[in-house]
């Protein structure tokens, strides 16, 4: 059986497998994805639209949570500052927060509050990138990068003011809100020069260093059982592949780590009203299926609207997640990888004695499992708990009967010795 690999100071994380990610700031009301302001390369000023229009009167964070519970997942991350700068907190560093907004007030309040009533647990993502901030350097990945004054305003950025900012910051984060479980950072990059900084580099102005290692350290000394994701450029808890499976083991600082897969519904992280193109629950389920059985989560995205809900094309999709999950949860929570290596379009997860062979297609009538002949004490569906009849045709070949009973019924439980 391969190694569970978990994070030694947070358990949960590993057996909680799926987690809602939350993408929602000023672009929620641009609706037409988070990086609006750096695809049209909308200016400061033309952005601040948002700002003076954000008002999510049906901001309700408990029906955020009751979402995610029924949906089956343990723990929910919210976007705290994504790289447009603005700031969901009553931010003490800065006005460029919704508390200054006609809304009015601190969001993150609520939200923590309603994570922890629902039992869920508690995360934030902080975007590292900043296109507001003034001391940010202007580079290839800035919402300004075309700015014919780049360069010149580059010379005044002072790399050292944005990291106290974000160090500060995240202090604020870790300090106001009680216990805090999670931290996505996003996300260091190496170099890109933007059109008209080509050739800049900033020396001595700290550009793009975050301070990492003494950022890492506060954190741990504010929150000790505090998991943390890899995008700071120093080795993290975890790692968050983003938009695609991994095929098996990943690592960070040479060591293998438990990672997690961030997918969106539809492509984009927030809110994007035109956007059509949704992922089915069917291939949702499936995702995660994947994820688990190379020991890996699933933190599945959505985007609420400018108003604050989560609207009825991504409430669809988490609701036919929470109906599989429903019946066929405990093949995934505290479930990792299977030694075993399972039929064409199937995956094994594996909890303890139990293995879990879930199958993407029904093989006809029979699955042959030659690798379990004789190691399976009793097969049933995991839906319904009906039994799943087993016979050893031959040497080193063994077969699970089935009559397919419809979409639902494609994980069997196989009990083992
Ligand atoms: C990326 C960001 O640039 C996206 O907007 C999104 O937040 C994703 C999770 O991480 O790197």
């Amino acid at each position: 059986m391969p190694q569970q690999v978990h994070v030694d100071h947070a358990l949960w994380f590993t057996e909680a497998r799926f987690g809602m990610f939350v993408h929602w700031g000023l672009y929620s009301l641009a609706a037409r994805h988070e990086w609006v302001k750096y695809q049209e390369e909308i200016s400061n000023q033309e952005y601040q639209k948002y700002f003076e229009h954000f008002d999510p009167d049906l901001y309700d964070p408990r029906e955020w949570a009751a979402a995610a519970k029924k949906a089956g997942m343990k723990y929910v991350v919210l976007t705290t500052k994504h790289h447009d700068g603005f700031c969901l907190w009553d931010s003490a560093l800065t006005d460029y927060k919704a508390s200054n907004t006609p809304y009015g007030k601190d969001l993150l309040t609520p939200y923590v509050e309603a994570l922890r009533e629902a039992g869920l647990k508690v995360g934030f993502y902080h975007s590292v990138i900043d296109w507001q901030h003034p001391d940010f350097a202007i580079d290839g990945n800035h919402s300004e990068r075309n700015n014919p004054a780049a360069v010149e305003l580059n010379k005044t950025r002072d790399g050292g003011n944005y990291r106290a900012y974000l160090h500060g910051q995240v202090r604020e984060l870790l300090t106001n809100y009680g216990k805090i479980d999670y931290l996505f950072f996003d996300f260091s990059y190496p170099t890109v020069d933007g059109a008209a900084s080509a050739g800049t580099t900033f020396p001595g102005k700290g550009r793009k260093d975050w301070g990492s290692a003494e950022l890492l350290g506060m954190i741990r000394d504010l929150q000790p059982g505090i998991v943390v994701n890899d995008r700071l450029d120093v080795p993290g808890d975890f790692v968050t592949p983003e938009q695609y499976q991994p095929a098996g083991a990943m690592f960070s600082g040479g060591k293998q780590v438990p990672w997690e897969a961030c997918q969106t519904l539809n492509g984009s992280w927030g809110y994007d009203r035109d956007n059509l193109d949704y992922k089915s629950a069917d291939l949702l389920v499936r995702m995660l299926i994947d994820g688990v059985s190379k020991g890996g989560n699933l933190l599945l995205n959505v985007g609420p609207t400018a108003r604050g809900e989560i609207d009825s094309r991504a409430h669809g999709a988490l609701d036919g997640m929470g109906e599989w999950m429903r019946v066929h949860g405990r093949s995934i929570y505290g479930a990792g990888a299977a030694a075993a290596v399972p039929p064409q379009d199937g995956r094994y997860t594996r909890r303890g004695d139990r293995l879990y062979l879930h199958l993407f297609a029904w093989p006809f009538q029979f699955v042959h499992l030659p690798a379990l002949a004789g190691k399976v004490r009793y097969a049933q569906l995991l839906n319904d708990a009906s039994e799943v009849a087993m016979m050893i045709l031959g040497p080193g070949q063994a077969a699970g009967h089935m009559t397919p009973a419809g979409q639902d019924a494609g994980t069997l439980t196989l009990k083992l010795p």
